[in-house]
């Protein structure tokens, strides 16, 4: 504060002589104009003064004429642009791809036949429905967007998390994106589904049946972004050096396993940490746990296409693994966080044209539609045609042509041409048929139409076929978020039209989600436009069936209080290092504790900051008193009822009883005494399986 004491000019009248009331520690100004950078302005003109603006008098007001003043506050007035219409909210990081061996016999794309290259590549994961603020546990379809920066040019590759689509018809999306974003005179629900416009939209939309199934399931709530499967959704092409073409299927998996959160641990966690998939990513890339996934192709030919019983054009439908097995092909790795975050993952412009020889469209009609929103987006988003040389979207290889001018060109074309052909310049580029991209030269013939083709049908086999490959828990999750989405919806027209989908999907789905609400006998009758048929189960679909017994990438929470055995934390860290886990001390203070020796033990966190649903696995280590106070405090009985609710494994010391039995923990499978280093490792190994699935039916039943 400056006060008027040492500020003789405000009664007005200037006084250059008068004492100026310091802003900043004098350490933190630069001094002399010579050491150090030279703060500027945009323009390059040294700013004297950074902490005060140009005012007339002291006390006086603010003048016109302060240029520095104005151009700050001007740039940052314009900081934002649009977000994302869809997928505002996303994380990105840089890294790499390889292919594990050339894939001639399949494409001539130059980064897939090449396995000493290391194809830049930068990464996007994203949540679809909510604003770039919103929290990322939210329950839907995560997009996974890939860049690759090859020597032909970037490829974008832009799969979500989920195979299948809601829409088969670009058409459609509009109406799609309206009715699952804010209701449009309320504003809201923010980044949810559970709300009449979508259900009412989705119920009157039978071909989304299928991408409801997976939307209802954990793949839409996932633990973290290292932990997603990725999918191309559309089938694509792949052209081999003869020309000849095959449709290919895209597919990321993670080398850590996919795994999910629970609904519950969910909504808690978007409470307790917005950012937890964002700052996951972060701090692993950070702390050199690089991300990766292997890049899967299910390849095929036109006759496979023509025996399967679903048109392969159509977005709603996946090929099972089953059918078309997966062919690893090579392995991506995001090892570098964006140094900027507005720079690179904000202003990254992903393109489904952007292609290289040796891949291509299909004619899936949503795919089409894409081809031009994407572009087309861009323009608005990041102000204009050259988008392309903002150094993130910028392609790496060489790149030459005689697209001129637009808004914020940043280049400077030299020479008087900038037409082709010219003979003027002999150095000028020129289109090259031999290594130029070629689209495949699929023959067409047929009549103009608005049309959805018959092929494109049957909206509830496949439904039913993923309902049905899923474990026990994993389908009881399902009939959970149906009767919590629906519990929320407001129009009961809306739930019994909804009731009348499931029935066809599968009757025991349809029974257990009319008993979760309580609305047996109010089922809509349903006639579909070919009835539904039963399929083979595609285990391959279940997180849980083919879940990766491994506890690298997750991380443990240790609780420890005052007089707690050293010995057992020294064990539990080292273990948790050899098995690339991460581990975080919490104690009941942020200052830490005294351990049984009487050392200082520093805390990562306080109780109160690191919720128990943060992390895959807890221990307690307590001393009896410790435990009988803490069993008093709604924090630490909360920590420990929630790891138990939320089935993980829990070590525990023999003191931490009195907690447990305040939490509701009952003695059983997961639940692992601590005495020594032996007990350690068994801790480790129940982790690594995941959760108790069985505890869960004693626990909570959908509703
Ligand atoms: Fe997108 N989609 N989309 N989409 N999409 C966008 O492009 C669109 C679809 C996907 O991290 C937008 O640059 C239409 C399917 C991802 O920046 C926009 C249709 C799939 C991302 C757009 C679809 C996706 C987007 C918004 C139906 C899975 C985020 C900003 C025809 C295969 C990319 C932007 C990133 C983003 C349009 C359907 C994935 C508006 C018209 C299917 C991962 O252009």
């Amino acid at each position: 504060m400056i006060s008027r004491k040492n500020n003789p000019t405000s009664a007005g009248g200037e006084n250059p002589a008068a004492p100026k009331a310091p802003v900043l520690p004098a350490e933190l100004h630069q001094t002399t104009a010579d050491s150090g950078t030279s703060l500027t302005t945009n323009h390059g003109l040294v700013i004297a003064d950074n902490q005060n603006s140009l005012k007339a008098g002291g006390r006086g007001p603010t003048l016109l004429e302060d240029f520095v003043l104005r151009e700050k506050i001007t740039h940052f007035d314009h900081e934002r642009i649009p977000e994302r219409i869809v997928h505002a909210r996303g994380s990105g990081a840089h890294g790499y791809f390889q292919v594990y061996e050339p894939l001639g016999d399949i494409t001539k794309a130059a980064f897939l036949n090449d396995p000493k290259v290391k194809t830049e590549v930068f990464a996007r994961f994203s949540t679809v429905a909510g604003g770039a603020g919103s929290g990322d546990l939210a329950r839907d379809v995560r997009g996974f967007a890939v860049k690759f920066y090859t020597s032909e040019g970037n490829y974008d590759l832009i799969g979500n998390n989920i195979p299948v689509f809601f829409i088969q018809d670009a058409i459609k999306f509009p109406d799609l994106v309206h009715a699952v974003k804010m209701e449009p005179d309320r504003g809201f629900p923010q980044a949810a589904s559970a709300h009449d416009t979508f259900w009412d939209f989705a119920t009157l939309t039978p071909e989304s049946m299928h991408m409801l199934m997976w939307i209802m399931s954990d793949r839409a709530i996932p633990r973290s972004l290292r932990m997603i499967e990725g999918f191309g959704v559309h089938t694509f092409r792949l052209i081999d050096a003869s020309g000849t073409a095959r449709f290919v299927k895209f597919h990321w998996r993670p080398t850590i396993g996919a795994a999910s959160v629970l609904w519950d641990e969910a909504v808690k966690i978007n409470g307790a940490d917005p950012d937890f998939h964002r700052r996951d990513l972060w701090e692993a890339i950070d702390q050199g746990n690089f991300p990766e996934w292997e890049l899967a192709l299910q390849v095929f030919d036109q006759a496979t296409a023509d025996s399967l019983d679903f048109d392969v054009l159509d977005a709603t439908k996946l090929i099972p693994e089953e059918i078309i097995p997966l062919r690893v092909v090579g392995k991506m790795v995001l090892n570098r966080n964006p140094d900027n975050f507005f720079a690179e993952t904000e202003q990254v412009a992903f393109l489904p044209t952007n292609l290289v020889p040796g891949i291509d469209f299909s004619n899936d009609p949503l795919l089409q539609g894409r081809l031009f929103s994407y572009q087309d987006t861009q323009l608005s988003r990041l102000g204009g045609p050259n988008f392309h040389q903002i150094p993130i979207n910028a392609p790496r290889c060489p790149m030459h042509n005689f697209q001129r001018d637009g808004l914020r060109q940043m280049q400077v074309p030299k020479g008087r041409v900038n037409y082709e052909p010219n003979s003027l310049d002999g150095g000028a580029p020129r289109e090259n048929p031999s290594r130029g991209f070629t689209s495949h030269a699929e023959p067409m013939e047929g009549s103009k139409v608005r049309q959805r083709s018959a092929t494109f049908a049957d909206h509830y086999s496949q439904a039913r076929l993923f309902f049905r490959s899923m474990t026990l828990p994993e389908q009881t999750h399902i009939v959970g978020a149906f009767a919590f989405e629906l519990g929320k919806v407001e129009t009961h027209a809306i739930r019994q039209r909804m009731l009348g989908h499931l029935a066809l999907i599968d009757t025991s789905l349809h029974d257990q989600v009319a008993d979760a609400l309580g609305l047996k006998g109010h089922t809509d009758e349903i006639a579909p436009a070919l009835p539904p048929r039963d399929l083979a189960p595609s285990p391959a679909l279940s997180l849980i069936g083919k879940a990766v017994k491994t506890f690298a990438g997750r991380k443990v929470g240790v609780l420890v209080t005052d007089g707690f055995d050293p010995s057992l934390l020294t064990a539990l860290r080292s273990t948790a290092k050899t098995a690339k886990a991460g581990l975080v001390v919490i104690a009941p203070k942020v200052g830490g504790v005294q351990d049984a020796e009487g050392k200082h033990v520093p805390a990562d966190f306080a109780l109160s900051a690191a919720s128990s649903v943060f992390f895959d696995a807890v221990v307690i280590l307590a001393t009896s008193p410790a435990a009988t106070d803490l069993a008093t405090q709604a924090a630490a009985v909360d920590w420990v009822a929630n790891a138990f609710a939320h089935l993980k494994v829990i070590g525990h010391t023999a003191g931490a009883q009195p907690l447990l039995d305040r939490g509701g923990v009952r003695a059983g499978a997961g639940i692992v005494a601590l005495t020594e280093r032996k007990s350690v490792d068994t801790f480790f190994e129940a982790a690594k399986k995941g959760r108790i699935w069985d505890r869960e039916p004693s626990l909570r039943r959908p509703g």
